[in-house]
């Protein structure tokens, strides 16, 4: 076996032919993306020696409370993308609504980007993992629409989508629909390369993910099925940013919720760029992902940029378990 090291650029080109559309276009994107990573990255390294940690004094369109570095996350994406030219606009955990970008050379571009630029942002103060993620969406409507909301509700279908978590290495992890493949950036060349291929969720895993100390907050179904997770002696591990956790089940299995609680009724995370990418990439892993009500999440259609959706996401056999069990629960509770 070869020991030649692929790069993201090389591996992005290599397989571009899998691309159902213009290959082109989704190859600039992604490239383009690998680059925003690198600089965002530089950015949460360096954290701490510059004073840009901590809060900005701002809050979201969800009201959470803006961390400075996702405010630098969110410009350097922009600042990457706009340039892009593949790109007619972009939505943001941090901005209220799309941002739309002018047409370069009179060509309208095809795809709109939605993403969380620093996912887990409670972390950051404490050096723990956070991450970036993000959903390219391509335009299915008439190329003569130019406002962006139009685009994106007169039906956009999710072509790539990926993450980036900055842990004790940096992977950028990505797929186009044709299998999931991670990338470690290795600092001393500047460069995300191959590390690993075709990435394979475990069927089941040991640990169950949930922020427990909401328990008394959640429906009596998931109450009971948590119980069930621990009857089972699954360890519990929830670090608090989505990325990581769902990083951690894409290699070692396990099974990941946010449910609906009484602060928040439809569940915390965002459809669109949270649920979406990251339940892509699960299933092209070979994983499932759906909401508390149980439908799949690749399967609901947003109403709003910020809609925030309930999860249930990770190992195949344990999603289908999880589900099983909240129907014969909630049966036996009719009965
Ligand atoms: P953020 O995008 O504002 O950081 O919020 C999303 C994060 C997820 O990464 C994580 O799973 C969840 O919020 C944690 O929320 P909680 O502290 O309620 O458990
Ligand atoms: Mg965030």
């Amino acid at each position: 076996m070869s020991n030649k090291i692929i790069t993201l650029d090389e591996f992005i080109i290599k397989r571009q032919n899998e691309f159902l559309y213009d290959h082109d276009e989704l190859t600039g994107l992604l490239r383009d993306i690998g680059v925003a990573a690198k600089i965002v990255n530089r950015l949460v390294n360096k954290a701490g020696l510059v004073n840009i940690l901590g809060k900005a004094d701002s809050e979201n369109i969800s009201g959470d409370t803006v961390q400075k570095l996702d405010l630098y996350a969110n410009e350097k994406l922009i600042e990457c993308l706009k340039n892009s030219g593949q790109c007619c606009g972009i939505a943001s955990e941090e901005d209220e609504t799309f941002l739309q970008f002018p047409s370069i050379q009179g060509k309208e571009a095809n795809y709109v980007v939605a993403f969380d630029p620093l996912d887990g942002s409670s972390n950051i103060d404490v050096n723990v993992s956070v991450g970036t993620i993000f959903a390219i969406y391509r335009r299915i409507s008439d190329p003569k629409i130019r406002v962006l909301k139009k685009i994106f509700y007169k039906r956009t279908a999710l072509v790539a989508a990926g993450y980036v978590i900055y842990g004790t290495s940096t992977i950028l992890v990505y797929t186009t629909g044709s299998g999931v493949n991670g990338f470690t950036l290795d600092p001393s060349i500047g460069e995300f390369c191959l590390s690993h291929h075709n990435i394979q969720i475990p069927k089941r895993g040991n640990y169950y993910s949930v922020n427990q100390g909401y328990y008394l907050k959640f429906d009596i179904e998931m109450r009971r099925y948590i119980d069930y997770c621990s009857d089972l002696n699954l360890g519990l591990r929830y670090i608090g940013s989505m990325v990581s956790d769902i990083h951690r089940i894409l290699f070692q299995g396990g099974i990941f919720l946010y449910p609906v609680t009484r602060k928040y009724p439809d569940g915390k995370l965002r459809l669109v760029y949270e649920c979406n990418p990251l339940a892509y990439i699960v299933e092209q892993a070979g994983g499932k992902a759906i909401n508390g009500s149980l439908e799949r999440i690749l399967d609901l259609q947003p109403k709003k940029l910020h809609e925030k959706s309930s999860i249930v996401i990770g190992s195949p056999d344990m999603v289908d378990e999880m589900k099983a069990y909240v129907e014969r629960y909630s049966a036996s509770k009719m009965s």
